[in-house]
Formats: C-alpha cells, structure tokens, sequence
C-alpha cells in the first residue's frame, strides 16, 4: 500500500531518529569484532554497508567493525582521490540510499579542517593512506546531561574558548568515531612532504555544520563535494 505524504514524512522523521540513536557514548572499536563479515574490498564494504542500513536499527559496532575490517588497497579507491593545491576535498563514492555518505577526504601536504561539529551526525573516519591528527575539544555550552563533561552546577560548560581534550594520531587502516556529544575536532594532516587520504562515513548524511573560532564564535557552514562517484563536481551541483 503506498503511503500518504504525511505517513512518509513521518517516516522520514522515525528513521531519522533511529540513525541518530546511541551518539552519546559510542567509543571506536580497536580490531574488528570475532564474529562480524570479513570484507575484502572496498566495494565489498559498500555492499555490506547497505546490508547493515537495510533494516531502521542500524548497529553502529556493526558499521564500526565493516570501516576497520576493510584493509586499505589505493588500487580501488584511487579513481575517488582528487586533490586540490588549497584544501583538502570531499569526494562522495556513496550516498547509502539516503541513510549514510560514504566519503573519499583528500588531503594535501599540511592541509587541514577548522573545528567542526557533525550536524548530530555519526562521524566514522578510517586512514586509507598516510597520517592525520586530530584534535578534539568539548563542544561549548552543550549541558552536561548531553556529554557528561561538565562541573558546571547548572550543568553548562563555562568557558569562553575552545577547550581541547585529547589529541591522537590516526594511521593507516585506523578507524576514528567522534559525534556531537563526544565533541568537536580539527583533523590536519601533519606532514608537508606526503599526501593522506582518509574515508568517512557520515550517518545519517549532512550538508550543513558548524564551525567554531578559537573565541566560540558559531557560523554554519555547507559541506560540498569535490566530486561525485569518480567525476568533478560542476560548481552547481557542489
Ligand atoms: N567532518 C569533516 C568533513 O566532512 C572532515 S573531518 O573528519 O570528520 O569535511
Ligand atoms: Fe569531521
């Protein structure tokens, strides 16, 4: 039976909701889980993301442990791989039937993000090839009840500046999770002689986050893609 536009929007609204359950205290897995698929390519891992996203539970361990089983070949995701001299890129390789963004990040020597939020999103970041680091800060004036940081009484993080809370290098086959209420993070790539590359998963997908100043100042920014499933995005469908 087809369903009224009212019953699909709603539908839209529930799943939505699913997608984003369980951001709060998700950390990354180290090695993939004894009893999970193997995946033994990169469109393999494709494959197997849509399998998990099928259903409206999405098991975010499950999605974890495809990111980390697969093992970085360059041979197939280089055709996704497309720099620019001034800041990294963002190639899209899937859109997950609407559920997720599968995301090839180029970027080049020193290039670097600003500090960013996931829109509410599940952030997975898995190193394809070379090395990034990242750091995180909490995010400002989030209540306690949503990242259990603060020792604020009235539970509101008080501070004026960006405060950092851990730095980690992410290296080759890597997987990193962060969400809004795990916090913010600046993602550079340290080196100025060699490229990295990095593959994200994006759950449910954005086109909008925030960005922050070292003084909390918020702006909203779009997220665009440099190219879409192996070809140049032209500037109006970015
Ligand atoms: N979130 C940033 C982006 O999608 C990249 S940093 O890693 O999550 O552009
Ligand atoms: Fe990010």
């Amino acid at each position: 039976m087809a369903l009224s536009k009212i019953d699909s929007e709603i539908e839209q609204v529930d799943q939505e909701k699913y997608l984003r359950q369980a951001t709060s205290y998700y950390q990354a897995l180290e090695k993939p889980l004894k009893y999970g698929p193997a995946v033994d390519s990169l469109s393999d891992l494709v494959a197997a993301l849509h399998r998990e996203f099928e259903s409206n539970y999405v098991n975010i361990e499950m999605v974890n442990h495809l990111m980390l089983s697969y093992k970085s070949n360059p041979r197939e995701w280089r055709k996704y791989a497309k720099f620019d001299r001034y800041t990294y890129t963002r190639n899209l390789v899937d859109a997950g039937n609407g559920k997720f963004n599968l995301l090839i990040l180029c970027w080049g020597e020193g290039h670097g993000s600003s500090v960013h939020d996931h829109a509410d999103s599940h952030c997975f970041m898995k190193m394809l090839k070379g090395d990034l680091r990242e750091k995180r800060y909490e995010y400002p004036n989030r209540s306690a009840r949503d990242n259990g940081r603060s020792h604020h009484p009235d539970g509101e993080i008080d501070s004026r500046e960006l405060v950092e809370i851990g730095e980690t290098p992410i290296a080759v086959n890597d997987v990193a999770y962060i969400n809004d209420n795990l916090g913010l993070h600046r993602v550079e790539n340290p080196s100025h002689s060699d490229t990295s590359v990095s593959l994200h998963l994006y759950c449910p997908p954005f086109d909008t986050c925030s960005v922050f100043q070292d003084n909390l100042k918020k702006t909203t920014a779009k997220v665009t893609f440099w190219s879409k499933y192996g070809v140049r995005t032209k500037q109006n469908e970015q």
